[in-house]
């Protein structure tokens, strides 16, 4: 009688920072600097209550190949506590914390087994004696361009679990050129295994059912671009099947929400409107941008001060003390051309789809690029529509001061 138990968790980035939280009050940055690290824990508490079997930590443990004394410490302790209770992790890293002399696999406790570069499979025998093999490898550089699925031996059956681990992206899930260890997925599925642990898309993702073959996400947001309740998996057996539950561990959440302006809006009114919109029962603290639609319609005294932080401040500051911040106002723009009549629209579209691409911010960017948290935030189709909608409505404020002007 089977009855396995692991936990699947991947890209914690312990120590990894922020972005969108300039104005942020102190407690609100406290909060936030505390919570990939409380999101580690939640996980290994998790781990214990459940009394898992092993777990599997699939690539950017750490944010950075070499992380400070205090981010090691703090995935150090939180091992001890498995190897207190008998729980084994496996862990590899991945294209943020490739292997390198400053971790040596000693560091850490004896109940952790690193993956070295090249693909390697560890047996596991389960207290219930079952034989579990475990498939994987770590990066040794921050990016993995070849594929390595075929280092990955076929399930011999000679083991109870065969679980395969790898830290990669699926053709065409991520950007165009997969530069992170590609595979597809019948690529996977014909290794016959049990299950397949992904790590690297910092979103949950299930790409086949039975086997199972899915990514757990992160476990904490770091920007808006990583909306939504964040976690690990458990994963059991039933009958000879693996199953998993989502377990959430993110004590932060960012999320958008959508107000829709009328021509007679004012700030409190737009305030009273967001306030509404703000949700008050749930576990976490929120991390909110505002967008509002139909922004062209407020009047141009409106627009012109939520353009600069007048608006966002007095909002901050009114909310401080509720269970969410604010930290952005985004105008949508969806209807603005009706109103820049001196602008010749075909132009601008054209102009628009020429210069606002990804291709073209990346460049921009130049050396800047090295710094993975940046390119996730500008690499996105929402960073561009940002900058779209600001560039519109920047043209929009210039061309009313103008016909100001010239009425004068
Ligand atoms: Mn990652």
């Amino acid at each position: 009688m089977f009855n396995l138990k692991f936990i699947h968790a991947a890209d914690i980035h312990l120590g990894s920072p922020f972005l969108g939280l300039r104005n942020a009050t102190e407690d609100v940055k406290d909060l936030m600097h505390h919570s990939i690290n409380q999101a580690f824990e939640k996980m290994i508490t998790d781990a214990v209550a459940e009394n898992v079997d092993f777990v599997l930590i699939v690539g950017d443990l750490f944010d950075e190949p070499n992380p400070s004394f205090n981010v090691i410490e703090t995935a150090i302790d939180g091992f001890e506590k498995l190897n207190r209770a008998n729980i084994p992790v496996l862990l590899s890293f991945g294209n943020h914390d490739y292997l390198n002399e400053e971790i040596p696999s000693s560091i850490f406790p004896d109940n952790v087994q690193v993956f070295d570069d090249k693909v390697s499979v560890k047996t596991i025998r389960t207290v219930q004696n079952e034989n579990v093999k475990v498939a994987g490898f770590s990066y040794k550089a921050r990016s993995e361009p070849q594929s390595r699925i075929d280092e990955y031996p076929v399930n011999g059956n000679d083991a109870d679990y065969y679980i395969g681990t790898l830290h990669g992206s699926m053709d065409g899930l991520n950007s165009p050129e997969a530069r992170y260890a590609p595979f597809t997925k019948d690529q996977l599925i014909s290794k016959h295994y049990d299950y397949w642990a992904l790590g690297h898309i910092h979103k949950r993702v299930q790409l086949n059912d039975n086997p199972l073959i899915q990514y757990s996400g992160n476990t904490q947001g770091r920007h808006i671009n990583e909306q939504g309740v964040k976690g690990h998996y458990l994963v059991e057996s039933n009958q000879k099947q693996l199953v998993s539950t989502f377990k959430p561990t993110s004590s932060a959440v960012w999320r958008e929400i959508e107000i829709n302006c009328d021509p007679d809006d004012t700030f409190d009114s737009l305030k009273e409107k967001i306030q509404s919109k703000l949700s008050k029962n749930h576990q976490t603290f929120d991390l909110v941008k505002v967008r509002l639609n139909q922004s062209n319609l407020l009047d141009q005294d409106v627009v012109n001060t939520l353009m600069g932080d007048v608006f966002l401040n007095r909002l901050q500051r009114e909310l401080e003390h509720q269970e969410s911040w604010i930290f952005k106002i985004s105008l949508n723009t969806d209807e603005a051309m009706q109103e820049l009549p001196k602008l010749d629209e075909d132009f601008w579209n054209t102009a628009k789809a020429d210069i606002f691409n990804k291709s073209n911010i990346l460049s921009l960017m130049g050396r800047l690029q090295e710094y993975d948290f940046l390119v996730d935030n500008f690499d996105s189709e929402d960073t561009v529509n940002e900058l779209k909608s600001q560039s519109e409505l920047q043209l929009i404020k210039n061309s009313a001061f103008k016909d100001e002007h010239h009425a004068n």
